[in-house]
């Protein structure tokens, strides 16, 4: 299948390279097709309307980050325990997730195949990526859901590319990374978004913008062996960390194993999963509310983490 491009009111060709099959007119923006054959057998293909000339006109990224929780520093990879236990959906899941907001973007389906893929490219969990103005750090101008892969490269629901945003190449952007259970980072200063060019950040080391600070109180990634990680421990969902008081995220794992039995184990694809292993754990091995404390500090459990992405 092919898409054949044209000029505005965009319409475009869907043909198989010899004869048109559809012609249909569409937005600008990233769209993704399923095609079913007659066996049942399916196949998910992405296209971005708004390709003229051939040219793609839209504002790619090519970002790598990593994400505390999964993250295991002896071989700098995360590892993807919620892809093997099948936990991971094929749908995004920021669309009306507190204090998550699609601009453009919602609604990424990727398919059984790609969470398939095994080794260092395979998928550990749904990323959210942000681009947001460079005059005002603020303002969010898109976002897309996508994938993050063990080795910290973040792909479209293809598993593959880059992400492709639905805003001009051109002008500068601020780039973002946030995970529904981690604290976001945002580069340090807009960067331009040329046409044709998938723009890399790498928020696993030191880039030359650094990482914005909202209030510097805190800094804005956790550092293990040597690699910038996401901070891990937002199970209450909002722009902090916290391990007592009030809406902390330690209560957040107890709201889910229960009160009154600690150290119950709890499966599923849950917000107080803060290792991101599949299971919520408040006690024992492995558990999760260490993640937490140590993140705070084991001796200053009353210290606060702020999310360090402009707001
Ligand atoms: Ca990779
Ligand atoms: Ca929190
Ligand atoms: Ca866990």
């Amino acid at each position: 299948m092919h898409v054949t491009s044209g000029l505005a009111p965009y319409q475009y060709l869907w043909s198989d390279d010899q004869t048109t099959i559809a012609a249909i007119e569409l937005a600008a923006g990233p769209y993704t097709a399923t095609v079913t054959d007659a066996n049942g057998c399916s196949n998910t293909i992405s296209a971005t309307v708004g390709v003229g000339n051939g040219n793609n006109v839209f504002a790619q990224a090519q970002v790598q980050a990593f994400l505390q929780g999964p993250y295991v520093g002896a071989v700098q990879l995360m590892h993807d325990s919620l892809r093997i236990k099948n936990l991971i959906p094929l749908t995004e899941p920021y669309t009306g997730l507190m204090n998550f907001t699609h601009v453009g973007g919602g609604g990424e389906q990727t398919t059984v195949g790609v969470l398939a893929v095994t080794g260092t490219d395979a998928i550990v969990d749904w990323v959210f990526l942000e681009l947001r103005s460079s005059t005002t750090p603020t303002q969010v101008l898109a976002t897309r859901s996508a994938l993050v892969q063990r080795d910290g490269d973040v792909v479209d629901v293809d598993g593959i590319s880059p992400v492709m945003f639905g805003i001009p190449s051109g002008p500068s952007y601020y780039v973002t990374v946030r995970h529904r259970n981690h604290l976001g980072v945002q580069l340090g200063s807009g960067i331009p978004y040329p046409a044709c060019e998938a723009v890399q950040t790498d928020f696993r080391d030191l880039p030359p913008e650094g990482f914005y600070a909202y209030n510097g109180l805190n800094p804005a990634q956790k550092i293990i062996t040597g690699k910038y990680t996401l901070w891990a421990g937002n199970g209450r969902i909002d722009y902090q960390l916290k391990y007592n008081g009030s809406n902390n995220d330690r209560t957040a794992i107890l709201a889910v194993v229960g009160l009154s039995t600690p150290n119950a184990v709890v499966p599923g694809y849950l917000p107080a999963d803060y290792n991101l292993d599949g299971v919520v754990k408040y006690n024992g091995s492995a558990n999760d509310r260490n993640v937490l404390l140590g993140n705070v500090g084991i001796t200053t459990p009353s210290a606060i983490l702020d999310d360090q992405v402009a707001r």
